[in-house]
């Protein structure tokens, strides 16, 4: 028998922790019901690009449903899921990420957000499983609903006049969006690889303005400090994990900071999590907002669209500093 699935652990990126990851107790929480939330959003964005909402309305038999849809896909023999590859760009792929290289400990499905094309491609690649697709449709709208809620709320912490100049973009209908379900496969082998850490997904900035993470109840996600240290984020299945992409980065010059994250492999425990990228459309400039330059401040970027920086964006390694090309010296 030919086993396709399981190449030689020595291909992954393997690192050395000097201590066990500990975790992290200071992740800004914020309660979207209360009201200073605005002001909690725009410190944690500062501070971290990265916090967790409670109380996020996201119905939780959404959550339950893709979660277990996911797990089924994610259990059919390799070959099935194939079918559904590669990811070029939308569909399923298999420790490969993106086309330069990269390797994980990690399968993975590439979804847009259009429903139309995910009808077309997903019908065909799913064929009687309708209610993957159902599902993934109902999830994504509702935790896109929530995204932009919480971007609407900055814009007031910001307190920027027009409280949807962030959210327009995802709700504009050619928002180009991306939704991406993980599944990291238990590495047994790594428990005799004693205090070394198998790498699930690269450490990378997202490029969109905001992306909204769910997962089961398995760490793995590490954000980047603002002094280089790596922390370990405390899962938690009942609430989602945002985090401040490049677009945002720029669109704040440099206020909101894109943080670098990364997911390392368990040894006993799958980890599955449910990623909402927000991006704008392709035609869309991305450049600070004149509100918040103040008529003074200059602008650290070059002048882009989305489109010149999400091809720029894929043509890079995972763990590139993408922004870097677009600054100004
Ligand atoms: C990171 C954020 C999203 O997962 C993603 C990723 C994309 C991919 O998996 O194809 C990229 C990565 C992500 C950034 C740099 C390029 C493109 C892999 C890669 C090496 C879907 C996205 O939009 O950018």
């Amino acid at each position: 028998m030919v086993v396709l699935s399981k190449p030689a652990i020595e291909q992954f990126s393997v690192i050395k922790t000097c201590k066990p990851a500990t975790f992290f107790g200071g992740i800004p929480l914020i309660d979207l019901s209360k009201p200073d939330s605005r002001n909690l959003l725009v410190k944690a964005c500062e501070e971290f690009g990265f916090f967790k909402v409670i109380n996020h309305g996201v119905p939780t038999e959404f959550i339950s449903r893709l979660e277990s849809e996911a797990v089924k896909f994610f259990s059919m023999p390799l070959p099935e899921k194939e079918k559904a590859g590669p990811p070029d760009p939308f569909g399923y792929g298999n420790k490969s990420i993106g086309t330069n290289g990269d390797v994980g400990w990690v399968e993975y499905l590439l979804l847009t957000t259009d429903p139309e094309f995910n009808f077309q491609r997903l019908s065909s690649i799913f064929g009687q499983n309708r209610e993957m697709i159902r599902c993934a449709l109902d999830y994504v709208s509702a935790v896109k609903k929530m995204a932009c809620e919480v971007l609407e709320l900055m814009a007031e912490g910001l307190k920027i006049q027009q409280r949807n100049v962030f959210s327009k973009l995802l709700m504009d209908e050619q928002s180009d969006s991306v939704f991406r379900l993980n599944h990291y496969p238990p590495c047994p082998e790594l428990q005799e690889m004693n205090d070394r850490n198998l790498i699930g997904f690269g450490e990378h900035t997202d490029p969109q303005i905001i992306s909204v993470l769910r997962s089961n109840n398995t760490a793995g996600l590490q954000i980047s400090l603002r002094d280089g240290n790596w922390i370990s984020v405390p899962p938690d299945q009942n609430s989602f994990f945002i985090n401040v992409g490049d677009s945002l980065q720029v669109m704040t010059n440099g206020r909101f900071k894109s943080v670098r994250h990364r997911v390392l492999a368990n040894s006993t425990k799958s980890r599955v999590s449910m990623i909402y990228f927000g991006g704008p459309p392709l035609s869309e400039k991305i450049a600070p907002l004149p509100s918040l330059m103040g008529g003074k401040e200059d602008s650290l970027y070059k002048e882009f669209t989305w489109f010149e920086y999400k091809k720029s964006a894929y043509k890079t390694r995972l763990a590139d500093n993408r922004l870097g090309l677009f600054e100004k010296i």
